[in-house]
């Protein structure tokens, strides 16, 4: 079994601007440079033929490519305490288009993709119990804008636990055109 998900590689200008994004919360754990990525999809543990199909469907999506832009702060939280920290992603229109196309990939490959409802982000830290307040980085994020970079392609990659945070390695690639 692998755990699977699909997403878009940030440029390397927007990853620098998100790298610039990462401090002012004690405690977190700040992303690397090759974990930095905006989930299209996250498909959880899949076997082999599973993982077969799913790239045979991937490979037949056709969209266009995004004009990605970062947008904003936010977080996420559970029971009550935030766990990440994030920065946004415009088109929002685009990314959830293709969210969409790659969620029916998933599903065309009999995977059970829930249908959450999509907000197009790049983790920038992730947070434990220890962690200090956010409100910081929020407010100092909140207006974030950047130029639009092209992306071209969009990736499979396998989440892998490591002992400093997941490692994600890239197993397949597929254009974006047309
Ligand atoms: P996150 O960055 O918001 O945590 C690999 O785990 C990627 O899949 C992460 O980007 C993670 O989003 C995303 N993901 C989406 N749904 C998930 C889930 N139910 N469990 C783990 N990761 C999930």
């Amino acid at each position: 079994m692998k755990r699977l998900f699909v997403a878009l590689e940030p440029p390397l200008p927007l990853r620098r601007a998100l790298i610039n994004t990462m401090g002012m919360v004690s405690g977190a754990r700040w992303q690397n440079d090759a974990q930095l990525h905006l989930t299209l999809a996250f498909m959880g543990d899949v076997d082999e033929p599973a993982a077969e199909a799913l790239d045979a469907m991937l490979a037949m999506i056709s969209a266009p490519p995004v004009a990605l832009r970062l947008k904003g702060a936010g977080s996420f939280a559970s029971r009550g305490r935030v766990h990440s920290l994030w920065i946004g992603a415009d088109p929002r229109e685009a990314l959830e288009q293709l969210a969409k196309k790659v969620s029916r990939a998933g599903r065309e490959a009999g995977l059970p993709v829930e249908e959450r409802a999509f907000v197009p982000h790049i983790t920038v830290a992730r947070l434990n119990a220890a962690s200090g307040p956010v409100d910081g980085f929020l407010g100092q994020w909140a207006d974030l804008t950047s130029e639009p970079h092209n992306v071209d392609r969009f990736g499979l990659y396998e989440s892998r636990m490591g002992r400093s945070g997941s490692a994600y390695d890239l197993l397949a690639e597929y254009p974006l055109q047309g």
